[in-house]
């Protein structure tokens, strides 16, 4: 019998609450966590099978260096020196350029960012590339766009809506949303209430749609351009709020105005009568829309995402209850304005970041070019590009080629076999203190504070502490004086952590703020060190200095108390009530409700531009509508050419695999998932029995892979998975779906890759 403890998944953004049961330091049962405010209870197949990601016999438990061809076990010590020396070798030869930072934010771990970013800041560097950045980047540039912080982006209010869309989601697999299963059945069962699915395939959440409309694969953005058309032409748009909330309108019609809408139709396959019940529906109910990687990673996907929100405009349903809203944000991301001088452009590909992180697909070619000014030193965290970017023939070469990489993570990995220096992290179910990046729950504020469930295998490290202490023996840091540790841990005593914060901030003011950047940093090392986890001491750094309850209403006076003298005066008051904040969630292992949404003031409080409007005029946007968003012209890229017979989408979601974390066979022993999903009428076209080996091949590679003959593709459109061809124990299984993707086949304007668009050959494997 082991003991039950409160926790929460690792394997996706949603962090439901997970009670897991440890017996001589494993994970033996999984069930979820009835207490949990993000989840209430609920949990997917994925969470279930959450101990096969602790249970891996490829953990990293010491650090490592790469010695000719093998690896050799190191102390900390001697790593943290000799990359330091190297390290600070390259960039004061070759300047911040050389240096670049490649992150993760899938699974929600958010605490090494805390103090990577000002290690980032005190290099120069603000190369950041992460594939939260290569999903989002459209999406997010919009909104900063349309509503001014790119953050703060719309979703839909799903307690209030009549109607769900979810336009390239196939959210009853993939989640990405809370209790996923549990909402899309109510409303599916509702007669009250519909799901409309808009997606080429019948997907799991397709079938359990109201209405489900096909459009030919990637035509996503004509259809949208059709739509906001005959909504116009139908004076269905709700012109009162138009006028009231936004800017530019006059402009924007032109875009929509004698468009061809019947073909424009006809490329995208679908009925003018389906098209005008769409949009009829969608201009009458209350709806909020999920959209996810069918936009994010198909064609035109930033002009789809904006389309996106100019439909939910159009039809006054933004910002709006019952339509779609903006969940709060605990972190706060630096907004980067392309246009500023200031902000960096990639010199071989003239990219730029959002959010200050930059499209991951080029980083193979801002490394493997002779420029000068070339990367030639990486940091990697959380994320395993060497599979997880497109193209891995072209990311391996890049990683192999710079002249310094060090890998941080849990288990080995294509990528830390790759690093001059491998450094072992904790796993989330070690390390303390990780929150949740993307606080999806509306309108409640849900913060929390992961508890450490297991011990630490082997030296393993939190990852926050180990860009601490690279930061210090890079020399960015000097030795932090006894005081500071001292008062550190006397907060611990006493609880009163404002008073040990002043003194970290007197210590800063004293040195002429050459430190401001590095305050996280600063706290890591001493309130970490006091709290015996450095992630624990970021959790409350980052809610210290968050502006939440810029736009949310705290709940967390009423239950915690705030400090006593200092909340009474008006400079300490906001931070009494975030440190306030901080104890309710650390007393919570399943987390806690810290603030509510202002669901009265959602306009006043989320759009950012200073006159208060929503912005719909955008240069960028019309010429890439002008240029690319005609019938003419997607009727002819929507061809295939050189050979291809199908449309791949590289990156299968199924219940089986969670991206590059699951290595564990274990996990899914009992089904074969290595297989390329195809519709029967192409199979029977092509003479292919379930299982048959096929070649799947690209312009980048080939592969083969057995035939899973299944409804869920759809003609001319096949699917393989893109969590194969992962390293256990010293065995490969299959291939990984990105052998077979271009590094430089991305969205023209943001950046985002065409995973869920490869055009490919699939053929009869040849007998000999
Ligand atoms: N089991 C499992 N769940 C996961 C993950 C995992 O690896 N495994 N990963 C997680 C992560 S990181 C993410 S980002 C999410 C992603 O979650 P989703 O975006 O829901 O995942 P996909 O399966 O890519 O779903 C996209 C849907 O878009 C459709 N689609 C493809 N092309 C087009 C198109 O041209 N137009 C339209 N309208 N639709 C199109 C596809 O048929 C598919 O049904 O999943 C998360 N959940
Ligand atoms: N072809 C193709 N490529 C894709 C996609 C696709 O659909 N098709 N999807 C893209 C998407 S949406 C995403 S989000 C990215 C995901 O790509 P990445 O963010 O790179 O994620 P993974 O490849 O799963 O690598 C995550 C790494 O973090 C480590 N890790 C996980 N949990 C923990 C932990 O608790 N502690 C520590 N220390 N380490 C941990 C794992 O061991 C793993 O090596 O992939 C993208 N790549
Ligand atoms: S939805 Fe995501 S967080 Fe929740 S159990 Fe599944 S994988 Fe874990
Ligand atoms: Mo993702």
């Amino acid at each position: 019998m082991g003991v039950w403890k409160k926790t929460w998944c690792n394997l996706c953004a949603v962090t439901c609450g997970l009670e897991m049961e440890v017996e001589d330091n494993r994970i033996i049962n999984v069930r979820p966590d009835p207490s949990s405010p993000r989840s209430n209870g609920y949990c997917c197949r994925k969470g279930r099978t959450a101990k096969y990601f602790t249970e891996n016999r490829d953990r990293l438990l010491f650090p490592k260096k790469r010695v000719g061809d093998h690896y050799e076990r190191i102390s900390w010590e001697q790593a943290y020196r000799e990359i330091a020396e190297r390290a600070n070798a390259i960039i004061q030869k070759h300047g911040p350029r050389s240096a670049a930072f490649l992150g993760g934010g899938t699974y929600s771990i958010t605490t090494p960012a805390a103090t990577a970013l000002p290690l980032m800041k005190a290099i120069g560097t603000q190369y950041n590339f992460n594939p939260i950045g290569v999903e989002f980047m459209g999406d997010w540039w919009s909104h900063g766009r349309i509503f001014g912080y790119a953050f703060h982006f719309l979703e839909p209010d799903d307690e209030n809506n009549e109607v769900i869309v979810y336009w390239g989601s196939n959210a009853y697999v993939s989640h990405q949303m809370p209790n996923a299963k549990r909402t899309i059945r109510s409303f599916s069962r509702d007669p009250e209430k519909m799901v409309i699915v808009v997606d080429p395939r019948l997907s799991e959440t397709a079938r359990m749609a109201d209405l489900h409309i096909m459009p030919a694969n990637g035509s996503d953005a004509l259809l949208m351009r059709a739509l906001i058309a005959i909504i116009l032409e139908k004076g269905w748009q709700n012109q009162e709020y138009i006028n009231q909330y936004t800017r530019d309108w006059a402009l924007v019609l032109p875009w929509f105005k004698g468009f061809d809408i019947d073909a424009a139709l006809e490329v995208c396959q679908i009925s003018r009568e389906q098209a005008e019940k769409f949009a009829r529906i969608i201009t009458t109910k209350k709806w909020g829309m999920h959209r996810d990687l069918g936009l994010f990673f198909g064609r035109h996907s930033t002009a789809s995402s904006y389309l996106c929100i100019l439909l939910a405009i159009v039809c006054g349903m933004a910002l709006v209850k019952g339509g779609s809203v903006m969940p709060e944000r605990v972190l706060y991301l630096d907004s980067t304005d392309e246009n500023d001088p200031k902000v960096w452009r990639t010199p071989v590909t003239n990219r730029f970041p959002v959010l200050g992180i930059f499209p991951e697909g080029v980083f193979p070619d801002e490394v493997l070019g002779d420029n000068e000014d070339r990367i030639r030193l990486a940091f990697s965290v959380l994320t395993n590009p060497a599979r997880s970017y497109p193209d891995s023939q072209r990311i391996e070469e890049a990683l192999k080629k710079l002249e310094l990489f060090v890998a941080i993570d849990c288990v080995e990995t294509e990528t830390t076999m790759l690093a001059d220096y491998v450094l072992p992290s904790m796993s989330a179910y070690e390390a303390d203190g990780d929150f949740d990046m993307f606080t999806l729950n509306y309108p409640e504020v849900v913060f929390g504070s992961r508890k450490r469930i297991l011990e630490p295998f082997g030296e393993a490290k939190e990852d926050s502490m180990i860009f601490a202490e690279l930061t210090q023996a890079m020399g960015y840091l000097p030795e932090l004086p006894k005081s500071l540790y001292d008062a550190a841990e006397e907060a611990v005593r006493t609880g009163d952590r404002i008073k040990y914060f002043m003194k970290v901030v007197m210590w800063i003011g004293k040195g002429g703020m050459k430190y401001f950047d590095q305050a996280a940093t600063i706290i890591a090392l001493t309130l970490g060190k006091a709290m015996r986890s450095s992630g624990r001491a970021m959790n409350w750094a980052v809610l210290l200095t968050s502006p939440v309850f810029k736009s949310a209403i705290p709940t967390v006076q009423a239950d915690t108390g705030l400090h006593p003298v200092l909340s009474r005066l008006p400079v300490f008051k906001d931070w009494c009530v975030l440190d306030a904040a901080f104890d309710l969630v650390d007393h919570h292992p399943e987390g806690a409700v810290i603030g509510m949404a202002d669901t009265e003031h959602m306009m006043e409080k989320h759009i950012t531009h200073k006159d208060g409007k929503m912005h719909l005029w955008c240069k960028e946007i019309e010429d890439y509508l002008y240029a690319y968003i005609t019938p003419e012209r997607e009727r002819e890229a929507l061809m295939l050419k050189d050979g291809n017979n199908m449309i791949l989408s590289s990156g299968r979601r199924d219940e089986g695999g969670v991206n590059n974390a699951m290595r564990n066979p274990a996990t899914s022993r009992y089904r074969n998932l290595y297989t390329l999903w195809i519709n029967p009428v192409d199979a029977a076209e092509m003479g292919i029995a379930d299982g048959e080996k096929l070649r799947l091949s690209t312009n980048r590679g080939s592969v083969e892979i057995p035939a899973e003959i299944t409804w869920r593709a759809s003609p001319g459109y096949c699917l393989m998975p893109h969590y194969f061809g992962l390293h256990y124990q010293g065995e490969i299984r299959g291939m990984h779906a990105n052998y077979l993707t271009d590094n430089t086949d991305i969205d023209e304007m943001t950046g985002n890759s065409h995973w869920r668009y490869t055009p490919c050959r699939v053929e009869k494997v040849q007998e000999v």
